[in-house]
């Protein structure tokens, strides 16, 4: 090694102070864009991602040279971390990797901007306006109609999705990946095929849960729509299942709710006849939080959110969270419609926002979670303790109805969360295959639907070819944002709620437990949230649920009672497809 290289400790500390204020300001440049979308925030923000990765590439290739053996095991783990820290590595050659920036950065505008004027009128609508339809309309017609026409926003996205491809290829074997999926593989403290194997082994414990409500919905969709439309055995149309991608189908309980069971709390009817303001729907969450023992957002938070879609300019209404300074210039981004889902949604990004300033004592390398899925969960947690008894806590129900009429509420939580299984499986595992060059452009679509089928037990409305590109109707998809760590948070987020629950001593059904006010599981939490990714995520795992493996057991036990029902209800009818 070259004598006039610094010291490894002095290299990495330098390179903390370099990295963090390039992304302070790439982090601004990504917010003027995402909330004010033209072809200078586009060509700002591209220019600006450009030059982080750049930087980041450089330094950790600088790192690769570094003696580890002369470096702490904190060091060491930050000049891991470091090589590991991009989703999107750019060639070296600076005219290939700003033009993979602005390739994405067209694609996500691409994608903000898609509108479908539906079928009898006459006005263009974006994506929430059609997702009500596939969420509210019963019309098979207009259903298909709202499905088509937001799918076609993935057309565009084929030509540049391909050199997409091939760049961020490039650019992730610089760094010594196979290629940029085998890159995301590696962020998990595993070898990555360790890591697909751990995958898999938790997509087995979880997949009879879903086979059942598969059967079910499907059983019970025939009803409504009729033999005809809903096959008997085989794959249900897309279109029916609430949600655009059929990644989660709350949208289909109404036709789905047990006969005899409680109807349920519609928190959204609530919500509105109380008038509830966006605003508003985000103090319930600070609340939430608060209610552990962790600060309130700091005023900043309410000035310089986004919290409902403007009418005067195209923004990426996809809900987000943000840390702008790495401190405390914590932010969310949505476009909030006063509904249940939304409640939840506020909850998921606030559970960001609370982990960013909690890690953020940490050195630079460490302000990041345990590993994603972490980041993912820590909201949806905070949601799973949204009980009847918590809402009559906090005045938004009167009366709290009887356990002993649970099943419609376990069944409304099933529709969200099991559902959400093999989509948060899927689209990462189409993506590991196209990355590592198992799928070729040309079979895009078809592997995209077979794998679809294969893991969901969907089809297409009608056949889709290869002039479309519907993985390109995913906002994760064009905005490069990995996918597995939502797989991931939909597992974990039951294995924390469950040991939470133990922690405040919690006795009945699992999906009566509200940690709401308890500052004993607060501070368990915050202890996870406080590490960042100083250690390998099993000791984060541990700190919260005194375990070092992800396990599904957690979901299991909380949807028992439901998996017994659905058994009961399906007798002889056909699972699988
Ligand atoms: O993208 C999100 C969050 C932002 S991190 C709103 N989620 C996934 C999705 O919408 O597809 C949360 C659940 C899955
Ligand atoms: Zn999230």
């Amino acid at each position: 090694m070259s004598s006039d290289l610094p010291a490894p400790a002095s290299f990495l500390r330098a390179a903390e102070d370099e990295l963090l204020e390039l992304s302070i300001e790439t982090s601004r440049a990504d917010w003027v864009h995402a909330t004010y979308i033209n072809d200078d925030t586009q060509s700002l923000a591209a220019k600006a991602n450009a030059r982080l990765i750049a930087t980041t590439v450089r330094l950790a290739k600088q790192s690769m040279t570094l003696r580890t053996e002369s470096l702490g095991p904190e060091d060491q783990r930050k000049a891991k971390l470091l090589r590991l820290s991009l989703s999107l590595v750019a060639p070296s050659d600076p005219k290939e990797g700003e033009e993979l920036t602005r390739i994405v950065a067209e694609m996500q505008g691409a994608y903000a901007k898609g509108r479908h004027v539906p079928r009898g009128t006459s006005e263009p609508v974006d994506l929430q306006a059609l997702s009500r339809i596939l969420s509210e309309s019963r019309d098979p017609v207009a259903l298909e109609d709202a499905w088509t026409g937001w799918h076609q926003v993935g057309r565009s996205m084929r030509a540049p999705f391909v050199r997409y491809v091939e760049l961020a290829n490039r650019g992730a074997r610089e760094l010594g990946f196979a290629d940029t999926g085998a890159m995301w593989r590696s962020k998990y403290d595993l070898e990555p095929e360790a890591f697909a194997a751990e995958v898999e082994r938790l997509w087995q414990q979880v997949r009879p849960l879903y086979q059942s409500l598969h059967a079910y919905a499907r059983m019970r969709l025939r009803v409504t729509y009729g033999p005809d439309r809903i096959p008997e055995k085989g794959p249900i149309p897309a279109q029916f299942l609430g949600n655009m991608w059929a990644q989660s189908w709350e949208g289909t309980y109404p036709l789905l709710a047990p006969p005899e069971s409680d109807p349920g709390v519609d928190l959204t009817k609530i919500l509105v006849s109380r008038g509830t303001s966006p605003t508003e729907l985000v103090r319930y969450g600070e609340r939430f939080f608060t209610s552990l023992g962790l600060d309130p957002l700091p005023p900043s938070f309410w000035e310089r959110s986004m919290l409902v879609r403007p009418r005067d300019r195209e923004v990426i209404c996809h809900a987000s969270a943000w840390d702008l300074d790495f401190v405390d210039d914590l932010r969310i981004k949505m476009c909030i419609e006063i509904t249940e889902e939304d409640f939840h949604t506020v909850h998921h990004e606030l559970g960001h926002n609370f982990y960013q300033r909690a890690y953020s004592r940490q050195p630079f390398f460490f302000r990041e979670s345990a590993h994603d899925g972490f980041h993912e969960a820590v909201g949806d947690t905070a949601s799973l303790s949204v009980t009847p008894e918590y809402l009559a806590r906090i005045g938004l129900l009167d009366t709290v109805p009887d356990a002993s009429r649970d099943i419609g509420l376990l069944l409304h939580r099933a529709l969200e969360k099991v559902a959400f299984l093999p989509f948060g499986l899927v689209v990462d595992r189409w993506r590991w295959d196209v990355f590592a060059g198992r799928i070729a452009p040309a079979d895009y679509n078809r592997t995209w639907w077979e794998m679809r089928q294969q893991y969901q037990g969907i089809r297409p409305p009608a056949p889709r070819g290869e002039a479309e590109f519907d993985p390109g109707a995913k906002y994760h998809v064009p905005a490069n944002v990995p996918y597995m760590r939502y797989f991931l948070a939909h597992i974990l987020q039951f294995q924390f709620h469950r040991a939470l629950a133990r922690t405040i001593g919690h006795t009945g059904p699992l999906h009566r437990a509200s940690i709401y006010g308890s500052k004993e599981a607060g501070a368990r939490l915050r202890t996870m949230l406080e590490m960042g990714a100083h250690q390998e995520w099993p000791d984060a795992l541990e700190a919260v649920t005194g375990e070092r493996r992800m396990d599904a057991q957690g979901l299991l036990d909380y949807f028992a009672p439901l998996q017994r029902w659905l058994d009961q209800q399906l007798r002889d009818a056909p699972k699988g497809w």
